[in-house]
């Protein structure tokens, strides 16, 4: 499930990066081949249509959680983006019966909620916080899912410091999230040179990062992974990077 770039993304969130001007022409079209990429990995896309007046509505994934039993609803950190969630949730009933919504004083952003298997990790950011978590634990437990709560720094959410390559192994950036937490899986580091390499989506058994961490990428096609790359540069310039543009409903 994908939504198409905002003619507005210029006027995106930032927190950790600078502001840089954005072509939303470019951006637009390394949208539409992202999405022409997970055609090519078998994926059925669901391709919502942009969002003039939400900036930064192409970032699906913090909108929703999906899991195979059901879907959450959440309640993101920034306030520009609450209304992205209203503008999604019809879709959404489509496609699970079962809708949870994050209620206030909660916020959650889908950006810091990482799946591997049965276990749900869910960074305590900037963006979201203890109360989501245990809202998010309470709808999960009866569907046999643990949640944990792990501590990032330095970044805007847990994916952006670590991604799940199967269920057995992670992609970690060391400086923005402890590896102790991550204790359980065999782990794997980002190049130093990449701070922001850690972003990479699992589309079956393909890998897809950006095309601009080439030593990192290198790291896991050593690790026998395959790894396709999209430029995703404009994107990059809005803090989004290649899990945040997709909700993977399988
Ligand atoms: C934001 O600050 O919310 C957006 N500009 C970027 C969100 C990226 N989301 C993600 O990586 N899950």
């Amino acid at each position: 499930l994908c939504r198409a770039v905002s003619p507005a993304i210029a006027d995106c969130e930032l927190s950790f990066i600078g502001r840089e001007p954005i072509d939303a022409a470019k951006a637009q079209r390394q949208h539409a081949n992202y999405v022409a990429l997970l055609r090519q990995l078998g994926a059925e896309v669901i391709a919502l249509p942009s969002e003039p007046d939400l900036p930064d509505s192409v970032f699906v994934e913090d909108t929703v959680l999906m899991f195979d039993d059901l879907a959450v609803l959440t309640r993101p950190g920034a306030l520009s983006r609450r209304p992205e969630v209203a503008a999604i949730q019809q879709t959404v009933r489509q496609v699970r019966e079962i809708v949870h919504e994050i209620q206030a004083p909660g916020t959650l952003d889908g950006g810091d909620v990482l799946r591997i298997g049965k276990q749900v990790y869910v960074g305590r950011s900037a963006r979201s916080n203890q109360a989501a978590i245990d809202q998010l634990a309470d709808f999960l437990r009866p569907f046999g899912y643990q949640v944990h709560a792990v501590v990032t720094r330095g970044c805007l959410h847990l994916k952006s410091a670590v991604t799940a390559l199967d269920d057995e192994t992670v992609l970690l950036q060391p400086r923005w999230v402890d590896r102790g937490q991550f204790a359980d899986y065999r782990i794997i580091e980002v190049d130093d040179t990449e701070e922001h390499a850690a972003n990479v989506l699992r589309v079956g058994d393909d890998l897809l990062m950006p095309d601009n961490f080439p030593r990192t990428r290198q790291r896991l096609l050593d690790a026998g992974y395959r790894v396709g790359t999209v430029d995703v540069s404009e994107l990059q310039k809005a803090e989004g990077a290649v899990t945040c543009c997709s909700l993977l409903l399988a």
